[in-house]
């Protein structure tokens, strides 16, 4: 048995643990390329079918204009990125939405809200949209920012499958990059989250400045949670003209899949995502990442407001590697 009484029995395993230390994901870190790949494709295999690739898409149904500051985003009101203010969307218009990404062949139909927290009245519009997406048959996950434990509650009686909220960063890191929330706040969302019984989709972004020590601290800190989040998002940051983190120095690739392959061994029954920044990958880096442990991605043209590889391109990226779209969350 555990010692740890907080962790649910179901997540008794020998590869589940939730009491990594820095200095052993730091020895991952530093494994041999080739060594670090091994590992984490063998746990890979023991979890998941490791030519499965689940896919889910993105709307953004209320863009830009967002009172938050953080430093990464083309949807804050603080930075000129170019992004165009539109109010909370229409429920019809995101059915049409949802419709098109199922028969492009996602499973998952993820909707986002540049909101620093939803009103109850918005929560109620956003229900709906969860309702009709469900009813066509795709899983729903919605992130709206931080929700209170009322409006969390009626999100899971409503049906709701998943909820984003990413730590982004390590909490040392964290006060770079947004200081209009806290990370403890965040923290409280993922945790009425959880509680609520809704699944826990939380990750992170890479390549903002950060170091090896803050992205071994991010994943301990998802790692270390009582529950592992059942979709683990890893996402290289897009600079996007206009926002503070706009020429921050390129990230080493290997570093990013050096990121994933950790992940994978931390949390290996989770869905790790190759999420945003692909445009930005050659098919030879995303191979790479699927070969660490990536096993879902975004998938569709765009992602919130910026660009993402082209359906048709990933669709032969996946023929050429021979993988097939499907899966749900856990392993
Ligand atoms: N406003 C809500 C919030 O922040 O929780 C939900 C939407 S927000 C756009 C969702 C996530 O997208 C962020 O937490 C961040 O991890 C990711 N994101 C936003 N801009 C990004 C960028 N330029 N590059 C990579 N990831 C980004
Ligand atoms: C996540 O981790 N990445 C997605 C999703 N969750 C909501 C968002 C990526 C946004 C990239 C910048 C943009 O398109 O605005
Ligand atoms: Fe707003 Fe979310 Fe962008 Fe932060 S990440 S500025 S909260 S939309």
């Amino acid at each position: 048995m555990s010692a740890n009484p907080a962790i649910s029995p179901i997540q008794i395993s020998p590869s589940i643990r939730h009491n990594w230390q820095l200095d052993e994901v730091q020895d991952l870190f530093a494994l041999p390329f080739s060594d670090l790949i091994y590992k984490a494709q063998s746990l890979h295999r023991e979890n998941f079918d490791p030519n499965e690739i689940q896919v889910s898409s993105l709307l953004s149904i209320k863009t830009g204009s967002c009172s938050e500051d953080c430093g990464y985003c083309p949807q804050s009101a603080r930075y000129d990125a170019g992004v165009t203010f539109e109010a909370l969307m229409p429920v019809d218009a995101v059915l049409k939405a949802a419709q098109k990404a199922k028969d492009q062949g996602a499973s998952r139909f993820c909707m986002g809200a540049a909101w620093r927290r939803p009103k109850d009245r918005d929560i109620e519009r956003v229900i709906e949209m969860v309702q009709g997406v469900k009813a066509l048959g795709l899983e729903t996950c919605v992130t709206l920012g931080m929700l209170t434990d009322q409006q969390t509650l009626r999100l899971k009686e409503g049906g709701l499958d998943y909820y984003n909220h990413n730590l982004d960063t390590s909490e040392e890191y964290y006060s770079e990059v947004i200081t209009t929330r806290t990370y403890q706040d965040r923290l409280e969302t993922l945790a009425r989250v959880r509680d609520a019984g809704i699944n826990v989709c939380c990750g992170g972004i890479i390549g903002m400045g950060e170091s090896d020590m803050d992205r071994s601290r991010l994943l301990i800190e998802l790692a270390n949670m009582p529950r592992h989040p059942e979709s683990v998002p890893v996402n290289m940051l897009v600079q996007v003209e206009g926002t503070p983190l706009m020429g921050t120095p390129a990230l080493d690739p290997i570093i990013f899949i050096r990121t994933i392959a950790v992940a994978r061994i931390m949390m290996p029954k989770s869905r790790v995502r190759l999420s945003a920044g692909r445009s930005k990958m050659s098919d030879e880096m995303q191979a790479l990442c699927f070969l660490a442990g990536a096993n879902s991605i975004f998938y569709g043209d765009k992602l919130l407001t910026t660009d993402n590889p082209v359906t048709n391109h990933d669709l032969d990226l996946f023929d050429r590697l021979g993988v097939h779209s499907g899966g749900s969350s856990y392993g």
